[in-house]
């Protein structure tokens, strides 16, 4: 196998997958279930097949009519992948060839959002004349599901040049565990142009993450266009450093054709300051500039117009209103706040209080349903909108006690799932179990997934790839499939993580090592 071969992608631009093309050529695989992450059921057999020259897609049987051509993109996208850059260019042997798969969709719905049904049925079978995979899902995002899973079953053959399939017949069954698989991006300490955007979105399709957390604005710049208040961007960095609401709107829809949600987030009202710029009336006074002026009609005015703006563009049944880390001593050393609190018999955790749910009314009003940060649960849980959903970040392990109080969950605990870690492993990613202490089956319902956190203080378009991967993968697995299919012992899998990082590096994706020396897969 020269390793040059891996190389030879004509017409490719120089990427950063390029480089990585050059360096490992393909990926070695010890034969076995390499699934990432594994599905609830699998099983298999010992044969090669391989894939027909014009390998087809047919939906014979299909209720959905892919009128919008999400499956269509996503049948071209899986060949992509699998062709690893190449075309094949060797002869196809005469028999166990695979003429296609064929998709059969049983809703010809194809609106996304939350809880959406994901399961899909692929089998891939050794006899029928012509031979073709099966794939059947409720949805057409089930669907894509599967064309993933499809594309970690080939193998492109560098010395024959044509696309091997080992171990069929296949059959799986496969359902994520929960439903809401997170990666938080930060586009505030660091702009991220929208072709980054674009390829995070693609690298979560191959281990089914399904909801990008977009938390757009934070203290130091305002990206984003709001048409309401179209001063408010005037807190970005540049103007080149800026997205427009059609810039949104694309990277909404193309999420959405990949089967992810994406979760716009405001975070208020602490990380806010870089609204001000445009507005400055937001400020407590140009030298105490956050929290916003809880005081201050005008504060929810502009609240209501960036949440009315999104609901035009941001069609995921939820947004994130933050609430973190508010450090109210602006408003307590401010005149004419401190006034208003006293007037309103708040004290400053009143006033707290107060704005955060005010601001979740707002957000229902137009439809959403809310994600707070866990403070705001922390302070006043029993005043929050049953609608809530409480986003743990701390590291003390807050699920049990939400969950307890009959709201639903999202676990992002610090000491496991923030990426900007650097010394966080993927071992410890991969061993953080958003069920931990919590057993009665109706509080476990509660908690609806869970989420990495790529913040961007110490991060930007050179080096978000490795850092999201490959630990977010571990994470992946984690929400993806059942406990009782999860390794209790991280070693079980890390040949077949090594495996999976080195398909995310042949597709251009930079994911780093998985630590150690070699091909990534140090002994153990
Ligand atoms: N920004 C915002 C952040 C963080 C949070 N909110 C954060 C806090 C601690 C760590 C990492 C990130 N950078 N808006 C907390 C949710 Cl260790």
């Amino acid at each position: 196998m020269p390793l040059g071969a891996a190389s030879s992608g004509a017409g490719q631009t120089l990427s950063v997958g390029f480089f990585i093309g050059i360096l490992l050529g393909f990926c070695f695989l010890a034969d076995g279930i390499n699934l990432w992450p594994m599905p609830k059921s699998v099983s298999h057999g010992s044969q090669t097949l391989y894939l027909g020259r014009d390998f087809q897609l047919t939906t014979d049987g299909s209720k959905y009519s892919d009128g919008s051509g999400i499956l269509k993109d996503a049948f071209r996208r899986m060949i992509n992948l699998v062709e690893a850059s190449h075309t094949i260019a060797g002869r196809v042997p005469g028999s166990g060839v695979l003429t296609g798969v064929n998709v059969v969709v049983l809703s010809s719905d194809d609106q996304l959002n939350y809880g959406i049904d994901e399961s899909y049925t692929l089998s891939v079978p050794t006899t029928g004349e012509p031979l073709y995979a099966h794939i059947e899902a409720q949805t057409i995002f089930g669907a894509l599901h599967a064309l993933q899973t499809f594309s970690q079953l080939c193998y492109f053959n560098f010395t024959t040049r044509v696309i091997e399939l080992h171990l069929a017949p296949w059959t799986i069954f496969d359902q994520p565990r929960f439903s809401y698989r997170g990666l938080l991006i930060d586009t505030s300490r660091h702009y991220l142009p929208v072709p980054v955007i674009k390829d995070v979105i693609d690298s979560m399709t191959y281990s089914k993450l399904n909801v990008l957390h977009w938390h757009i604005v934070d203290k130091q710049s305002f990206p984003l266009e709001i048409p309401s208040y179209p001063r408010l961007w005037n807190g970005a960095y540049s103007y080149t450093e800026r997205y427009t609401m059609a810039d949104a709107r694309e990277i909404v829809q193309y999420a959405e054709r990949r089967g992810i949600n994406v979760l716009a987030e405001i975070d208020v009202p602490g990380h806010a300051l870089s609204w001000g710029i445009g507005y400055p009336s937001l400020w407590p006074s140009a030298d105490c500039q956050e929290p916003l002026d809880v005081s201050n009609e005008f504060t929810f005015k502009v609240i209501d117009g960036i949440l009315s703006d999104f609901s035009e563009v941001f069609k995921f049944r939820f947004v994130h209103l933050g609430g973190d880390e508010v450090n109210t001593s602006c408003w307590t050393s401010t005149p004419h706040i401190n006034k208003w609190l006293k007037e309103h018999r708040m004290n400053e955790s009143g006033g707290y209080q107060y704005f955060v749910l005010r601001a979740q009314k707002i957000a229902l009003s137009h439809g959403y349903e809310v994600i707070n940060w866990e403070e705001t649960f922390n302070n006043f849980g029993d005043k929050l909108s049953p609608k809530t959903v409480v986003h743990n970040w701390l590291g003390g392990g807050v699920a049990p006690t939400v969950v307890a109080a009959g709201l639903r969950c999202i676990v992002s605990n610090q000491d496991s799932w923030y990426l900007d870690h650097l010394d966080a492993t993927w071992q410890k990613f991969y061993m953080n179990e958003p069920l931990k202490n919590i057993s009665k089956p109706e509080q476990q319902k509660l908690v609806i997934g869970g989420e990495v956190c790529m913040w961007g203080e110490h991060i930007d378009t050179s080096d978000i790839e490795q850092t999201i991967w490959p630990r977010a993968a571990a994470a992946a697995e984690r929400l993806w499939t059942p406990l009782e299919k999860l390794a209790k012992d991280p070693k079980q899998v890390t040949s077949r993580l090594a495996r999976f990082r080195c398909l995310l590096n042949q597709r251009g994706v930079a994911a780093a090592p998985l630590a150690g020396p070699g091909r990534g897969a140090p002994t153990g």
